[in-house]
């Protein structure tokens, strides 16, 4: 199949942590601010690695961003676009030609970044709202594929992965689950096209989180690792060392990230997740 394991797999696990320097619509962002701030902390806590949720790759100065990356020893391990269209409505399947290139391009963007950080590029709310109505939806997910293939070509060359993420029901309206993602990955066809996972969606829609991990494997390397009530792992009721022993049969090497609600605050929830995160990467690695 045309989406076997993708080129981005990083060598070691990755211990990541989700900021903006702005509030955001919609995603679970714990930790707010300037990034100066934000990143000695951060790193302070024991991550080795962020992702950033921001409209535009200039929101945030390459020259000063890299610099702050360099002296706090941290990797960019993700970029999230999902902002461009809950804020500007720049959408991958969006009918308005306009509003549909406009995504394309500033995707496009993102992935001259990433390369530079290497970073992948997540594929969630950028997606734009699909309908339910038969008549309709066949459209919309053509345009998306579409979009997506422009993406994933512009991307290819650059060493970028696009990752596209299976969220609940209740946020939208296209994949939802592993399999469906996964169908949809096969009709776009490009290999740099993968699967980003968040266990709390996973906790809502998969039978069984355990099997759809096993059944994603080869198509992902990066997990939004969050408990069911989308607080930090262990503040709800998941069981974290159960999909780190399946994460060891699977042969995991990648980025487990905090997309996490600031409960009871973000620094809290930081600090929560990491331990987490250290005792997952103990039984992954088998140390
Ligand atoms: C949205 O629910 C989510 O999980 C984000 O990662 C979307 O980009
Ligand atoms: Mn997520």
């Amino acid at each position: 199949m045309a989406t076997e394991a993708g080129p981005r797999q990083p060598a070691r696990l990755r211990a990541s942590i989700a900021i903006t320097p702005y509030p955001g619509k919609f995603a679970p962002i714990p930790l707010v601010g300037e990034f100066a701030d934000l990143l000695p902390r951060v790193a302070g806590l024991g991550y080795n690695a962020v992702e950033l949720h921001v409209r535009r790759p200039e929101d945030i100065s390459p020259a000063r961003l890299d610099a702050l990356l360099a002296r706090c020893g941290l990797q960019v391990a993700g970029l999230a676009t999902g902002q461009m269209f809950t804020v500007e409505g720049l959408g991958f399947s969006v009918k308005d030609p306009a509003l549909r290139a406009g995504a394309v391009e500033r995707v496009n963007e993102f992935a001259r970044r990433a390369s530079d950080l290497g970073a992948a590029i997540f594929v969630g709310y950028v997606r734009g709202s699909v309908s339910t109505e038969a008549g309709e939806r066949e459209g919309d997910l053509g345009r998306m594929a579409d979009s997506l293939r422009r993406c994933c070509d512009f991307a290819a060359p650059l060493g970028v992965d696009l990752l596209l993420e299976p969220i609940n029901r209740y946020e939208v309206n296209d994949f939802h689950t592993v399999d469906q993602a996964l169908a949809f990955l096969r009709e776009v066809g490009r290999p740099n096209l993968r699967l980003l996972l968040d266990t709390f969606h996973m906790n809502i829609e998969e039978p069984s989180i355990f099997e759809s991990l096993r059944a994603a494997a080869p198509h992902s390397s990066y997990i939004h690792v969050v408990d069911s009530n989308r607080w930090a792992p262990g503040f709800g009721h998941l069981d974290f060392e159960e999909v780190a022993r399946v994460l060891r049969e699977t042969g995991f090497r990648g980025t487990l990230s905090a997309e996490i609600l600031p409960r009871p605050d973000g620094w809290a929830g930081a600090a929560q997740a990491i331990q987490v995160y250290r005792r997952m990467q103990a039984t992954i690695e088998g140390t």
